[in-house]
């Protein structure tokens, strides 16, 4: 799409990370480098939980306000405890929601849970700038209609009628179509109407249906009718087929594997209280390369990766992946 209506196509990228970034088209179709999404308070586009890559934890703003001093630790980790219930990432497509020639954000994020209603909606960031200028709101709000869980929304006028309409993707559950009931620029929404279920995809290499789906509309065979691909993946744990005497074993290494891991962890806190945490490669490597002149943490290491090698055929496995579906529209 092109978001600043200056004639060049733009690309807006958001996901796991939990921010957007825009890259703005050039005249010669290349794009200049990544810019973060923003909010008219200057502050990254959001809804879930983001990945905080220093602290290897999902979280909010609240790890931006204690810089500032906005917020104390205990706050913070009272906000980390909510967090692990909380939604992750944001998803992320526009459209002009309503009709006041600029594009808006329709945002949402991974959902608490799966195959159950909740009160989790996608929320509509409207554009409260220009189309050439475009400037998105602080507030959000839900689309009310729409009240199962499900996510990865695509956007298209489904049925022709001159209203866009809704396809929404979902986890374990659906892929529905929410016919767009209401007048130009002020869109309401149908029961959904189920297109395909989660079963309907089955996995090839198991068998077993897919987790994910992420419906796209598009004109695939270009005959003049939008048809829908749809991304799917698939999480299946299949169990190891264990003897008595290699569960045991398992479970002892499983043992042996976390003793480990805690005194590696030990090692790495204590450093971390006396150099602080480190921020870059060359960081990291410094510290690896001190805590390896201790005899101790270099056989902490050592002893890892020799349970995990004997561990790893005795553990289960994840079959993950997925698959790109077309229907072509009858
Ligand atoms: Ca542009
Ligand atoms: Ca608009
Ligand atoms: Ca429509
Ligand atoms: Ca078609």
């Amino acid at each position: 799409m092109d978001i600043n209506a200056d004639g060049n196509t733009d690309l807006l990228v958001a996901g796991y990370g939990g921010f957007a970034d825009i890259y703005y088209g050039k005249a010669d179709g290349t794009f200049a480098e990544a810019k973060p999404l923003l909010n008219e308070d200057g502050v990254k586009v959001n809804l879930g939980s983001y990945w905080c890559y220093d602290q290897n934890i999902w979280t909010t703003f609240a790890r931006e306000k204690i810089k500032k001093g906005g917020i104390s630790h205990a706050e913070i980790a009272l906000q980390e405890k909510i967090e692990q219930q909380s939604t992750h990432f944001t998803l992320l497509t526009v459209v002009d929601w309503d009709n006041d020639g600029d594009y808006d954000l329709i945002l949402n994020s991974q959902p608490k849970v799966a195959k159950k209603d909740s009160d989790q909606k996608p929320k509509v960031c409207l554009n409260i700038g220009d189309k050439k200028n475009p400037k998105f709101s602080r507030k959000v709000f839900e689309i009310k209609e729409i009240s199962r869980v499900h996510y990865a929304e695509a956007i298209g006028d489904w049925d022709g009628d001159g209203l866009f309409d809704i396809i929404s993707g979902s986890k374990g559950y659906h892929v529905q179509f929410y016919k767009n009931i209401g007048k130009l620029g002020k869109p309401k929404f149908a029961e959904p109407v189920i297109l395909f279920k989660n079963e309907d995809f089955i996995n090839g290499a198991h068998g077993g249906e897919v987790w994910i789906m992420q419906p796209s509309i598009c004109d695939y065979n270009n005959d003049g009718k939008l048809d829908l691909l749809i991304g799917t993946n698939t999480n299946n744990n299949i169990p190891a087929k264990l003897t008595k005497e290699q569960k045991a074993e398992r479970t002892e290494l499983e043992k042996v594997l976390k003793e480990t891991i805690d005194g590696i962890t030990k090692y790495n806190n204590a450093y971390y209280k006396k150099h602080g945490q480190p921020k870059t490669n060359e960081a990291y490597k410094k510290m690896t390369e001190t805590l390896n002149k201790n005899a101790d943490f270099k056989a902490l290491v050592e002893k890892q990766k020799e349970v995990y090698t004997k561990l790893w055929p005795l553990k289960d496995k994840m079959e993950g992946g997925g698959y790109v579906w077309v229907s072509l529209r009858k």
